[in-house]
């Protein structure tokens, strides 16, 4: 989202630099913007369809790829039904609009219900409450960064991230800016991150245990009555329910399970219900933990009960140029949960896909209904999902497996075919859904910067051709009638403009009106600004009787297993350590390292320990040691820091480039190891599926010295 002002020579990029007339980004880019062109120029990019055979990687036309993918899939499904094909999208194919929109027509045509995508190593918690709550998955409500008096942010790191469910370029000067105003920023974290270091103060917490934290906030808000719920008060149902859910849960009470003080937390409640403007906020770390659901619920009380939701520096919704939620309610789609659940393990679907920790264990499993094949796109679940291993040793298990994706790498060496779509540089740009998230309304729209190469396919078109084959060797998927008509015209392009045109702000068919027309987002590259956000309940609301309830029953009832969590001030410390994971400027998950600028320099995949806990295993800074869970061990540099909480130890992902056959030059000489080969498939938040990618119980201890555990890279 940030604006990028590319210097272009024929086909050469000279220069990548911040758009500084982009509204929004101001002239901010991070890192990030400057691997766009080294992805586009990386000589290990796949430009042509690979197939494998037993000699090796052969390039083939993309007839041939297109045609023998089709006919395998259809084969398998012949043989072994619809949902024997499984799907697993990832996170880049929500940053590409045709990709997005292509992607979710091939689904359609694939008919297969085992779908599976990285939300649910992510941010499924925010549309689990999204969904109870406001009545829509993608209804998410943004902190009004720029006009809040008081960010209390639980679980997420910004500075590094630049800020996610929350787009907002430049977050760094945005929080000095709300603390130049006379504004607190709070940030609870077992790590004093970099955002952390910008806050007036830092609060450790144990990982895992931010639910019974906010409940106690709840108590206090109670208990002195700092409840304030300003005039959505009206269409709140169950505040008398909240008070007797936290009442149990003084600060006193759960001060030893978080490792809070309960005067520090009663202080916090009494500053954030007082201050004029105050919005509590959580991401990563409070979403991908075992009760993630419950503390994105609780963070939405938290700013509801203090009159916070909807209101100017609260949280607050956007109302985009294209507005996907109304338009998706228009068509009865708000997402769903638990209409079927997993053949092996029974966990619950989520707005139509299941948990992909349960993706390993429902091809390894043999029985009716098993996984015999896979298409991936824009995905790297062996480093991304927990015990990537497993899934490893799932995904060679496969009749057949597709991957759509410009890399040969840890998880698409598995494909029997890969289809590499066209680099970002290639290809348009609007984002259908991180307008919806961001701290301002804005919209824009990116031509390509340049044509594609002769032959090459866009995600959406490798899509659309792969559809087409299916349905012409299977007529009965065809869409009929309308909806049939309506496919073939409404290409992705098409989709955008009339979204645009019909969203709420757009133009219509009024050939005079001043609203918004693709054409005239286009003809503004920089950008559009929208303006600040502004208050829209409950008329947007999209629950049925146009309320909120605070006390959806499936929560509620999890509280149960919450309270089984509790900690009572006699329980020895235990011996095992708390793994978290950690995101750092210069990576963006696993897809950036075959960047000579993104891995040099010192070593970043390394063990941060708390001194104490590293001298009480007799390590010091440089060792080796080996990190150990149920799931399995990986040996890393130990790097001591202050910045950690006792108990507590983080390792970032992403890494783990070790793997053989891939083709990845410059990741694998600095291969680091993935984290994802300690987290664990089984430990999930139970109530939506989600990974608990944090708070991984583990053991750390010297490592074995033998030249094969060590690892040798740079
Ligand atoms: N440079 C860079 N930017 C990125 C990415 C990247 O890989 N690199 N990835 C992008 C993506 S896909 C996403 S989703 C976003 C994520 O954006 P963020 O969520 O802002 O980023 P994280 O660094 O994952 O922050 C999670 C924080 O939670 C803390 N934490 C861990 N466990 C707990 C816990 O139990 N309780 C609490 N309170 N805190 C805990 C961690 O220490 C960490 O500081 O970033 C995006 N931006
Ligand atoms: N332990 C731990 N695990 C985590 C996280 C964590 O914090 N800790 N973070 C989680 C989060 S937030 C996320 S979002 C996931 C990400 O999980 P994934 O999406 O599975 O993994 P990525 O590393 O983002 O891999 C993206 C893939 O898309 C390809 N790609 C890039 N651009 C395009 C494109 O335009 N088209 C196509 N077809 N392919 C493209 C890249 O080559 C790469 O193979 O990881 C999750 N895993
Ligand atoms: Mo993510």
């Amino acid at each position: 989202m940030c604006g990028v002002e590319i210097r272009v020579r024929g086909r050469e990029i000279l220069s990548i630099r911040g758009d500084e007339k982009d509204p929004f980004s101001r002239g901010h880019i991070c890192p990030k913007a400057l691997g766009i062109k080294d992805v586009h120029e990386d000589p290990d990019r796949i430009r042509h369809p690979l197939r494998r055979t037993a000699t090796g990687w052969k390039e083939v036309s993309w007839e041939e790829a297109l045609d023998e993918v089709a006919h395998r899939l259809l084969s398998v499904q012949r043989e072994h039904g619809m949902d024997s094909v499984a799907s697993y999208f990832g996170n880049p194919q929500v940053h590409s609009y045709s990709g997005l929109l292509g992607g979710a027509k091939f689904l359609r045509t694939l008919r297969s219900r085992n779908r599976y995508s990285a939300t649910s190593v992510d941010q499924l918690p925010h549309h689990f409450a999204a969904y109870f709550m406001y009545g829509h998955q993608l209804m998410i409500p943004v902190p009004d960064l720029d006009r809040t008096k008081f960010f209390l942010i639980l679980g997420g790191n910004p500075v590094v991230s630049n800020g996610s469910l929350m787009t907002a370029p430049d977050v760094a000067t945005r929080l000095k800016e709300l603390r130049g105003r006379g504004g607190r920023l709070v940030v609870v974290d077992p790590r004093r991150t970099e955002t952390a270091e910008l806050a007036d103060t830092h609060l450790f917490i144990t990982p895992g245990t931010d639910a019974f934290f906010l409940l106690s906030l709840l108590h206090v808000l109670f208990k002195e009555d700092l409840i304030s719920t300003g005039s959505l008060g009206e269409s709140l149902d169950g505040l008398d329910v909240i008070r007797d859910l936290a009442w149990p849960f003084s600060p006193e009470v759960t001060a030893a399970t978080t490792g809070v003080a309960a005067g520090t937390v009663i202080q916090l409640a009494r500053d954030f219900a007082k201050s004029e403007a105050a919005v509590c906020y959580g991401r990563m770390g409070v979403s991908t933990q075992q009760f993630g659901a419950l503390c994105q619920w609780l963070i939405q009380l938290v700013n509801l009960c203090t009159g916070n939701l909807d209101r100017p520096g609260g949280a607050m919704f956007t109302k985009p140029a294209f507005d996907v939620l109304n338009l998706a309610a228009g068509f009865g789609q708000r997402g769903s949960f638990d209409k079927r659940r997993t053949r092996v393990r029974g966990l619950p679907e989520f707005g139509s896909e299941f948990p992909v920790a349960a993706l390993a264990e429902e091809i390894l499993t043999p029985g009716e209904g098993q996984i015999r094949a896979l298409v991936t796109a824009a995905g790297n679940p062996v480093i991304s999902t927990p015990n990537g291993q497993q899934l490893e040793r799932a995904l060679a298990n496969l009749d057949f497996m597709v991957s759509v994706d410009f890399y040969l790498n840890e998880t698409t060496r598995h494909a029997h075919v890969i289809l590499p779509p066209t680099s970002a540089l290639e290809r348009d740009h609007f984002d259908l859904i991180f307008h919806v998230l961001a701290i301002r309304n804005t919209v824009k729209y990116s031509k390509p910067l340049f044509d594609k190469p002769l032959g090459a396919l866009h995600d959406y078109e490798i899509f659309d051709q792969l559809g087409a084959r299916l349905e012409s060797i299977d007529p009965s998927r065809r869409p009929k009638g309308l909806a049939r008509w309506i496919s073939r015209i409404l290409t992705p392009k098409r989709s955008v403009a009339l979204g645009i045109r019909f969203g709420g702000r757009g133009a219509g068919w009024n050939p005079l009106s001043r609203g918004l027309t693709l054409s005239k987002v286009a003809a503004n590259p920089h950008g559009i600004d929208l303006g600040a956000l502004d208050p829209c309940l409950p008329e947007r609301l999209l629950t049925k009787n146009k309320r909120i309830d605070l006390a959806p029953k499936p929560l509620v009832e999890d509280l149960r297993r919450l309270a089984k969590t509790l900690v009572k001030d006699d329980t020895r410390p235990s011996e095992a350590l708390r793994l978290i994971g950690r995101r750092d400027l210069r990576t963006n998950n696993s897809w950036l390292h075959n960047s000579r600028r993104f891995v040099k320099g010192p070593k970043r995949c390394t063990l941060l320990i708390h001194p104490d806990d590293a001298s009480a295993r007799g390590l010091t800074g440089g060792d080796i040691a080996t990190v150990t869970s149920r799931s399995g061990s990986v040996d890393i540099t130990v790097e001591p820091s202050g910045e950690m909480m006792r108990g507590v130890v983080s390792i970032p992902h992403g890494w783990g480039h070790h793997r053989p056959g891939i083709r990845l030059r410059v990741a694998q000489e600095h291969a680091g190891v993935s984290v994802n080969d300690l987290t664990d498939d089984t430990f999930i938040d139970e109530l939506c599926g989600n990974s608990a990618l944090n708070g991984v119980e583990v053991t750390v201890r010297r490592a074995a010295l033998s030249p094969t555990t060590l690892d040798l890279s740079a």
